[in-house]
């Protein structure tokens, strides 16, 4: 198949699945067409069936902001007609759905069909803003499919946005020849002194990650048992961060990694992994953990529910009850034995439950039914 695909480019969730998706059609020998505003994260080497068309935007004194949405539909249409595309596959509904709706109007080629791919803040945050919300609700119905990375974020849609049309749930995957407990070349000693455990958060550090909390529940369990915490990413509450760990001196505990590109090669080196957050639509950082042999401790009620095995491979709260998450985590990692039984269940279930060649045959199947529906 030829497919396009738009995704936000930067260190996020939805651009990460995007990129892997397209890196594993490629390899499956379809043809696969990025189309955004920069070269997307990850999609970092050169790689046969694989292309890249940059949208450019023109500044005009007139616009406040360039009209991305605009550019990007006019780069879909150039796209499709030049290349055959089958499908345009966007991922973030916001304004991407919306785009590949005017990228249709426009073709004078064989349509291609639109398949939406709903990530989660897309749904819960930006996409219900009252800003947003009839045209998010038009463009999510004008696909031609549409998918969503778990079944809590589409009955969060359906309930949301009153949508009737089927919508596909296929959860992320996981790449275990580069996520794997044995994905590191790095010490523990880089992190922690002997003894020590490692504690790892990786987020974009926005309000949605309740990023306090981590900090709650690390120096919960940091007065107790010796430990280090790794913080991966950066956003907005990155300097709120900065400014509790000072609060609670614990800057010699705390080490802040800022963006990575490689965080398989971090991840086994960590004990535990933290994600409280608000909302989770999936959480895709907890299942590269736990394809690590990381336990996950997070928060219930959310689309982590579908990936954290309770009692298992992880332990999850309702969002705010750090005492009790710390006390799970000290729980766990005073127990080696269970520990070390943690962290074998949560490699061997992101493999079996989550593993890429199960995934993506999942997407392709569902473009085949899009394509002959
Ligand atoms: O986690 C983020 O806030 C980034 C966001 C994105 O769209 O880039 O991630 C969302 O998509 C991921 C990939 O499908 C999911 O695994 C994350 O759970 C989801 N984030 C939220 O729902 C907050």
């Amino acid at each position: 198949m030829n497919i396009g695909i738009t995704c936000y480019p930067v260190a996020g969730g939805s651009g990460i699945v995007a990129t892997e998706l397209g890196q594993q059609l490629a390899i499956r020998e379809h043809q696969v067409h990025f189309i955004s505003y920069a070269l997307p994260f990850r999609l970092d080497r050169f790689q046969p069936n694989l292309y890249f068309h940059g949208v450019e935007t023109t500044a005009y004194p007139l616009f406040q902001h360039p009209p991305y949405t605009l550019s990007l539909a006019a780069k879909m249409a150039e796209v499709v007609c030049q290349f055959n595309l089958d499908i345009l596959h966007v991922h973030y509904a916001v304004p991407h759905a919306t785009s590949a709706f005017l990228a249709k109007q426009l073709v004078t080629c064989k349509l291609p069909k639109v398949i939406t791919t709903l990530h989660g803040t897309d749904i819960t945050l930006v996409g219900a803003d009252p800003s947003y919300y009839d045209i998010t609700r038009f463009s999510i119905n004008a696909s031609d499919g549409i998918t969503a990375v778990s079944h809590y974020l589409a009955n969060e849609t359906k309930d949301t946005f009153r949508i009737e049309k089927e919508i596909r749930v296929i959860h992320n995957f996981i790449d275990g020849t580069r996520f794997n407990t044995e994905s590191t070349s790095c010490k523990r000693r880089t992190f922690a002194d002997s003894g020590e455990f490692i504690i790892a958060h990786i987020s974009n550090f926005r309000a949605v990650k309740r990023i306090l909390d981590v900090i709650d529940i690390f120096d919960r369990i940091s007065k107790v048992l010796p430990a280090k915490l790794l913080l991966i990413g950066e956003g907005p509450d990155a300097i709120l961060a900065r400014r509790q760990v000072n609060k609670r001196n614990l800057n010699e505990k705390v080490i802040f990694l800022g963006n990575q590109d490689r965080v398989e090669a971090i991840l086994p080196l960590a004990d535990l992994f933290l994600l409280p957050s608000e909302e989770e639509s999936f959480g895709l950082a907890a299942l590269e953990a736990l394809a690590c042999g990381v336990p996950v401790i997070g928060t219930s009620g959310t689309g982590l529910v579908e990936v954290v095995m309770e009692g298992e491979n992880g332990f999850l709260f309702p969002v705010g009850e750090t005492a009790a998450m710390a006390k799970a985590g000290i729980d766990l990692l005073s127990d080696a034995k269970e520990l070390a039984i943690f962290k074998e269940n949560a490699r061997k279930m992101a493999d079996e439950k989550f593993n890429a060649d199960k995934i993506v045959t999942e997407y392709e199947d569902y473009y085949k039914q899009v394509l002959n529906g």
